[in-house]
């Protein structure tokens, strides 16, 4: 994200120099301290702001780009009943997308800003949404997987100190949470009443999105260069590793339930760390993917652009009824 061009634009805040921001600083820290959360018209340094207008933005533009591989979905959904909960929960990632955009306004960021920073490429999104959906089971297993790995991530982030994001937090964490069942629901479903050729599908599936799931938590701890002030600034409230292992914890009980093997050959449960040893991830796939060159990234971008571009006469539309009363108003 290009947050230092955006925060040219914006003047609200300035990086604390005097004695007096020095005192504001002081009280910011021991406000965070006290685990008290931060309003948007409280002091803040600059860099907190930036901080979190950068992940905050990141995380919108996921939700964002994140209806797009299941929206590839919609129309060849294999019952009426799974549409309709397909077309909830693409809804839902909308609404997700929106909260978080209004959260990062209330930092001074500009919506237009941020999107252009996102279709010119700029702006970061999940990894994750960078991979096809080519067939119905995935559909099943973002949800388990991706959406499973999204709430272990943001449900700490309801106790980040900035009141804003965490309040959207709360309700974007309940819905991901039916948004997990319903994509366990559904490979349970394929793996207990499908034919061979269904369950081959699913297990085929969840060969293609385990490593990327794995990967979403962000790069190892000793290489994340966000992590420690984060960690201070109580924006974040577990570490990568730490969720990562959470993750990985929960979801080989869960494929043991499904009946589906994880492609990991050295998970392994270490009874010493009463936690599961796992595999080497590919941490030079990750970052080609973060940088621009996974599967789809072109692809995704183009669809965000068309969309902005064909969606061009609702917001001048929108823009001239507002014109319209206002002039109606002053009349
Ligand atoms: N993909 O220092 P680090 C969803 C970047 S939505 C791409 O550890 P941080 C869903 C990172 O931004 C899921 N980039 O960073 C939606 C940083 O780059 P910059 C999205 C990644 O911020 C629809 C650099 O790597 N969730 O689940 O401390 C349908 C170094 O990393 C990724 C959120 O956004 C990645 N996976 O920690 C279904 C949650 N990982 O900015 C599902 C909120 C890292 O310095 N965000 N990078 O250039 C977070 O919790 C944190 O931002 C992260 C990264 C844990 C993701």
């Amino acid at each position: 994200m290009d947050t230092d061009t955006m925060a040219r634009d914006d003047t609200a805040r300035k990086p604390a120099r005097s004695t007096g921001d020095a005192r504001l600083e002081e009280h910011f820290e021991a406000r965070i301290a006290e685990g008290e959360f931060i309003e948007p018209k409280d002091w803040m340094p600059e860099h907190y702001r930036k901080t979190l207008v950068r992940q905050i933005s990141q995380h919108a533009h996921s939700e964002y780009v994140g209806m797009l591989p299941e929206g590839n979905w919609i129309t060849r959904a294999p019952t009426l009943k799974r549409k309709a909960i397909l077309l909830a929960k693409v809804q839902d990632e909308a609404g997700h997308g929106l909260y978080l955009y209004c959260a990062a306004e209330t930092l001074d960021a500009s919506r237009d800003r941020m999107l252009a920073a996102l279709h010119s490429g700029q702006a970061k999104y999940s990894s994750i949404f960078n991979y096809p959906t080519l067939t119905w089971a995935d559909v099943g297993t973002i949800g388990w997987l991706v959406d499973g790995a999204a709430i272990m991530n943001q449900v700490p982030i309801c106790r980040c100190s900035y009141g804003p994001y965490a309040r959207a937090m709360i309700r974007i964490c309940r819905e991901e949470s039916f948004h997990q069942r319903q994509g366990f629901d559904s490979l349970l479903v394929m793996m207990q009443q499908g034919t061979q050729a269904q369950k081959a599908m699913v297990q085929d599936a969840v060969n293609r999105w385990w490593w990327p799931s794995v990967m979403m938590f962000g790069p190892p701890d000793d290489q994340s260069p966000n992590s420690a002030q984060s960690m201070r600034w109580g924006i974040k409230r577990i570490s990568n590793d730490e969720l990562r292992q959470k993750f990985i914890d929960a979801a080989v009980e869960q494929a043991k339930v499904l009946g589906v093997t994880l492609p990991d050959p050295e998970l392994k449960w270490n009874e010493e760390r009463q936690h599961y040893d796992f595999g080497r991830i590919d941490w030079d796939e990750f970052w080609r993917v973060v940088n621009g060159n996974g599967p789809c990234n072109r692809e995704r971008l183009a669809a965000c652009v068309n969309a902005w571009d064909d969606g061009a006469w609702v917001r001048e539309a929108a823009l001239a009824h507002e014109r319209k009363q206002q002039v109606q108003e002053a009349a």
